[in-house]
């Protein structure tokens, strides 16, 4: 199977807010994996108070958060059924 990087924005991919040991992170890696998606994994600390990224993209503090062009999405369900209808039948 090929694989096609996608650019969501002029110059951009898409970007993954996560920590590795979350496992709503790890739900979105596995779906990112099994659809050949390339994006960039911003690692945010576990402190709360250290995600002020995190909360000036999306509003709040929790991960994961998935920023795919205009869309920014803030809980794992959605990211996964958004990368499933976006890139799910290519
Ligand atoms: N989106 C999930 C929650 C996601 C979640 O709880 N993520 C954890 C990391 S695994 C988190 O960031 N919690 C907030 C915090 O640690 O401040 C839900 O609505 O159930």
């Amino acid at each position: 199977m090929r694989y096609t990087v996608i650019m969501t924005t002029e110059n951009g991919l898409m970007r993954l807010y996560q920590f590795e040991s979350c496992p709503y992170c790890h739900q979105v890696r596995q779906k990112m994996s099994e659809l050949l998606l390339t994006y960039v994994t911003i690692n945010i600390p576990k402190d709360r108070s250290s995600r002020q990224e995190v909360i000036a993209v999306s509003g709040q503090p929790s991960v994961p958060v998935l920023v795919d062009g205009d869309v920014v999405l803030a809980d794992e369900n959605d990211i996964i059924a958004h990368l499933e209808k976006k890139y799910g039948k290519r």
